[in-house]
């Protein structure tokens, strides 16, 4: 679509991205809470670090045709549950499903959909654990359950799927068979890494507090 097109019919959305943005601002006030509360309690930080994102509006234009939609504000907001993305960045595997429990259990979030690339890495090697939550926007006049796509993986999780994103993205043509095996096997080794960097932080810890 061009920008002409996506400009017209997503006037009306983007008066409403306010609420997509607030949205946005209550996931991440939640987890730095959880996270500041870890640090206090065990002097362990659970997140690395956090990023956020609203869809553009092309790429919302793109995904409703690819969808076969109709572009108008009602429709994207009905059928689109990513438009507010928050990824947080965790510093070990632990720590995912901690966050991701704590999280969950909150009163004023209920889980939308649970897609778990980490126990079932996708094809080419991609892991993270996906969720989509429904968090209370409290507005003048009404309350509003809006949809938040929540990203969650390690540090070395991150490393892989940003650079996959970018070589896909730079590659004009399909990448080879063989250079995504390649790609596939660095994912591999990095699961190995996140494992060992794992067991290496427990060790560490249980000999502080044989010495302590
Ligand atoms: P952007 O710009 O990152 O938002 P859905 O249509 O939403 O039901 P979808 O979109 O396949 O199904 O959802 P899924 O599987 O939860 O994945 C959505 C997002 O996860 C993607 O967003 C990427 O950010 C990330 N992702 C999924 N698979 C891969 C992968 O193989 N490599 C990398 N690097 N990232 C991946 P979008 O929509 O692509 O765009």
């Amino acid at each position: 679509p061009d920008n002409l097109e996506i400009n017209e019919n997503l006037e009306e959305f983007v008066l409403q991205q306010q609420i997509y943005r607030a949205a946005i601002k209550e996931i991440k006030t939640k987890l730095e809470i959880l996270d500041e509360e870890f640090q206090v309690k065990y002097d362990h930080n659970p997140i690395h670090h956090m990023e956020y994102r609203l869809k553009a509006p092309k790429s919302i234009a793109e995904k409703m045709k690819k969808k076969g939609l109709e572009l108008n504000a009602d429709s994207i907001r009905k059928n689109l549950t990513d438009i507010a993305g928050v990824r947080v960045i965790c510093n070990y595997l632990d720590d995912i499903n901690r966050i991701t429990n704590l999280l969950l259990r909150q009163d004023d979030i209920s889980l939308v959909r649970k897609r778990d690339y980490i126990s079932n890495p996708k094809e080419n090697g991609y892991r993270s654990l996906h969720l989509i939550v429904l968090v209370p926007v409290f507005l003048a006049e009404k309350t509003e359950s809006v949809p938040v796509e929540i990203q969650i993986r390690t540090i070395a999780m991150d490393f892989w799927a940003s650079l996959e994103h970018q070589l896909k993205y730079k590659s004009h043509s399909e990448i080879s068979e063989a250079l995504r095996e390649r790609l596939k096997s660095c994912a591999e080794s990095i699961t190995h890494l996140d494992m060992e960097m794992q067991t290496i932080y427990k060790e560490i810890k249980s000999e502080i507090c044989l010495f302590e």
